[in-house]
């Protein structure tokens, strides 16, 4: 191997309370990077603080899956534009997200149905695949749901995004941001709903690839633990191919330098 070119690796963390996931402990929390050789060892110890201390409880099980993805691969994707709407109530917040998905392509019936698939979502962990026009689930990856890999931002990026979006350092907005530009980037794209299964984070968001990312301030109350997120797909687009691109494709998120 050259030695001169660092190693790329995708790093996965997932931690869960009352044991693995899979046999039905509580999800707790979860990551994704993406990053150089020389950063692993930085992103583990960010990984490892982000699930501890969490608001929804400590974890007693954690997998973390480190993996060398082949440079080739890659792609570079910059991220969505960002709007933030304030709203007074809860209600307000899902009105306006069920306007939103809307004028994307998402059919009113299969938009409701989103919304109260997030709100009784506790046994799902990951995303829910859902028919834009019909609403009908089209994943079958049950209670797991799919989980969106292997992206991050690009080295400085982030920084240089900040810089323009002063007032936006929550990283948690740093991490939906970019995983919504990789979902906005899959073919058969419409739409994508999502509020934090956080306690205490009540700010969601509407994505799609013309709305952009947009921010609506109240989706939850404070201290309800359902959320997730729905991605909204045009039924025609060949579902291996989109849960592959969500799955497995590299992505970074910025700009070349
Ligand atoms: C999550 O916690 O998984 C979702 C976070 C949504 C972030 C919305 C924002 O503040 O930009
Ligand atoms: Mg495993
Ligand atoms: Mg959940
Ligand atoms: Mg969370």
């Amino acid at each position: 191997a050259n030695t001169n070119t660092p190693t790329l690796y995708s790093i996965r963390m997932r931690a869960a309370q009352g044991g693995p996931h899979e046999q039905g402990g509580k999800h707790i929390s979860g990551g994704e990077r993406l990053v150089q050789s020389p950063d692993v060892n930085q992103a583990v110890l960010e990984l490892m603080d982000k699930a501890s201390n969490h608001s929804r409880g400590p974890f007693d099980f954690l997998n973390l899956i480190v993996e060398e993805i082949p440079w080739e691969e890659l792609k570079l994707l910059p991220p969505l534009p960002v709007q933030t709407e304030q709203v007074a109530s809860v209600e307000a917040g899902r009105d306006l997200a069920l306007t939103l998905v809307g004028k994307c392509g998402v059919s009113p019936a299969a938009g409701k149905l989103g919304l109260q698939l997030i709100q009784s979502m506790g046994h799902v962990r990951g995303a829910v695949v859902l028919d834009a026009h019909t609403g009908e689930r089209l994943d079958d990856r049950g209670e797991r749901g799919v989980r969106v890999s292997r992206l991050d931002w690009r080295p400085g990026s982030y920084e240089r995004w900040l810089d323009q979006h002063p007032g936006l350092t929550n990283p948690r907005t740093k991490e939906a941001l970019a995983l919504a530009t990789k979902v906005s980037a899959a073919p058969g794209a419409v739409a994508e709903l999502c509020w934090s299964d956080d306690p205490d984070y009540v700010t969601g968001y509407v994505a799609a690839p013309h709305l952009g990312y947009c921010r609506i301030t109240r989706l939850k109350s404070p201290g309800e633990e359902h959320g997730g997120r729905v991605f909204f797909i045009h039924r025609s687009v060949d579902l291996d191919t989109y849960l592959t691109f969500l799955e497995q494709t590299p992505v970074w998120i910025g700009w070349e330098d």
